[in-house]
């Protein structure tokens, strides 16, 4: 026999789980103390529900297990709903635990009590409100199931109080790996012979790949038959940007003759994307429901292949095994006009993603400090980046290369960044982690950065501080020209807040001082900190006099 508490954190720790992140509450008492029998599971102790969840996000996003975040009810769990939204947008495997009050006065609106079937049901993939002990060891086993599945997303786990210490038996739920599902023989040949007769194909790759091998089986595929490769959004790191078949990433802002050359394809191979739409500009590219080239669709969620676009071939399969399957070891005929089609989707991405010359008259151009990371950063780098027009160089000239990854959220959240660059160095020690937030949200999130000083993490953190909401701000210039309200943001001293969490700490207003800046903050030995004197009518639209 065990307490209903250590069945459940059990199977969690059966299935890998080896850290949790949470912000206690008097709601899961119970859990907390069987935890305290679990020294294999790390616990991060957090100040923000929200930063918890990102935090939890940004894991299950670097191990393809399910992040955990553990909070307790009512404002803890309202808290924690950014991320159980960002999860279902990123497609990241979560399992949020709350609280909840004793059974005895469920639905009679005790105090901090929510309906969670109700508040969740529309963001996460699975709310379990648990109303037996016995049942806590099953649900964590369907928790891990439902929230790796399919498109991976957010599962909520609700205990009540008094059924969290109840004796028992031992769990017995381990989850086995199903097997890996891809498209018979006479499929496979018949997108051979497509693959084999397209002049100008053109691969769209997602999430999917963001799997051990992922990023090798797509390259192979790409390299054999000589295929561009454009990345799905923000899936910037999936995929060489250096590498000549990389035909770019569709995102917020691709050029006209960009995806106007796309259109131009006669075969597209979506794998592994659900392309939503950002990917698809709108559902505008491909057309839109019958797309004019032939349309390949793999992904392993039968939700979603197909919901936009009718394809001319829809698989519910493993876009990895496809790849692998798709790659024939001797190298198969190229049309002759491929060469000249995969280099014309290069010039144009060169020429989009060349670093900007601009002269900023207040403050730092921001790319400036985008381009001193790209060039000191490590080759296995964790970028991780919070919302906002800062990011927008990142995403645009960065030209990541696996291993380095980009943890960005693709729900655009600010927030995210802080957080999720803790969770990233967290999981991986070793290697060089960089945060880049502007002073929007790094206020809404930053105080996370306090565990990057307790655990003596290397991260440096960047923070572009223009004073604005810029990207908000851009967007009343172009609609409400000179009608700015609400994006002025009166800040405090970035600097000496760095330095009291016990930070080294810098703040840089000349653009000599960038680079240098860069290096120390690089330097290691503890987190660092740089506050950027960031220009913002770089980033502002031309005002039309
Ligand atoms: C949680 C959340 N609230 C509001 C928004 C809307 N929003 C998107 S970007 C942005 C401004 C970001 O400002 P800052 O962090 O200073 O970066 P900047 O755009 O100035 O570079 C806002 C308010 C959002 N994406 N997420």
């Amino acid at each position: 026999m065990t307490t209903s508490s250590h069945a459940l954190l059990a199977v969690l720790q059966a299935h890998g789980i080896d850290r949790v992140f949470l912000v206690p509450g008097e709601s899961y008492l119970g859990i907390l103390d069987a935890l305290y029998d679990f020294p294999g599971i790390d616990a991060v102790t957090c100040r923000h529900e929200s930063g918890a969840g990102f935090m939890a996000v940004a894991d299950g996003r670097l191990t393809g297990r399910p992040g955990v975040a553990l909070v307790s009810r009512g404002p803890g769990a309202t808290n924690a709903s950014i991320a159980v939204h960002t999860a279902q947008q990123d497609a990241i495997p979560l399992i949020l635990i709350v609280g909840q009050v004793p059974r005895a006065d469920l639905r009679r609106e005790a105090f901090q009590e929510i309906d969670y079937q109700r508040m969740y049901g529309a963001i996460a993939k699975w709310v379990f409100e648990a109303t037996d002990p016995g049942q806590l060891a099953e649900a964590a086993f369907k928790a891990i199931r439902i929230a790796t599945s399919g498109t991976p997303g957010p599962v909520v786990l609700v205990v009540p109080e008094d059924l969290q210490q109840q004796q028992v038996a031992q769990p017995r739920w381990i989850a086995r790996a199903h097997a890996s599902t891809k498209p018979g023989d006479a499929t496979l040949r018949e997108l051979l012979r497509l693959m084999e007769a397209a002049e100008r194909p053109l691969i769209v790759a997602g999430g999917g790949f963001e799997v051990p091998g992922g990023r090798e089986a797509l390259c192979a595929l790409a390299e054999t038959w000589h295929i561009p490769v454009a990345l799905s959004f923000r899936r910037h790191d999936l995929f060489s940007n250096l590498h000549p078949l990389y035909a770019g990433e569709l995102g917020l802002a691709n050029p006209k003759n960009q995806i106007d050359a796309f259109r131009e394809s006669d075969l597209i191979l979506a794998l592994g994307t659900r392309f939503g739409d950002i990917t698809s500009q709108e559902y505008s590219f491909p057309d839109l429901p019958r797309p004019s080239q032939t349309f390949v669709h793999a992904c392993a969620d039968d939700h979603m292949v197909g919901l936009h676009f009718a394809p001319d071939f829809g698989l519910v399969c493993n876009p990895v095994e496809l790849a692998r399957a798709l790659t024939p070891a001797a190298g198969p005929p190229i049309p002759q006009a491929r060469p000249a089609w995969a280099r014309r989707l290069q010039d144009i991405r060169e020429a989009f993603t060349a670093w900007p010359q601009r002269k900023a008259e207040d403050g730092i151009d921001f790319a400036q400090v985008v381009r001193a990371v790209r060039q000191q950063a490590s080759e296995d780098a964790i970028v991780c980046v919070d919302a906002g027009t800062f990011a927008a160089p990142v995403y645009r000239h960065f030209g990541f290369v696996p291993p380095q990854r980009l943890m960005s959220p693709l729900s655009g959240t600010m927030g995210y960044g802080t957080p999720a660059a803790i969770a990233s160095q967290l999981r991986f020690p070793g290697r060089q982690v960089i945060c880049m937030v502007g002073d929007g949200g790094f206020m809404m999130t930053g105080n996370e950065m306090i565990a990057a000083v307790e655990r003596k993490l290397p991260i440096l953190f960047i923070l572009a501080n223009n004073a604005s909401y810029a990207s908000i701000r851009i967007q009343q210039e172009l609609h409400y020209p000179g009608r700015t309200v609400g994006t002025s943001l009166f800040n405090p001293d970035f600097e000496k807040i760095a330095r009291a969490f016990g930070m080294q700490a810098q703040r840089i207003v000349r653009p000599e001082e960038v680079a240098g800046a860069v290096a120390m903050g690089l330097a290691g030995g503890g987190p660092r900190f740089i506050e950027v004197k960031a220009s913002l009518s770089v980033t502002l639209p031309e005002r039309r006099s």
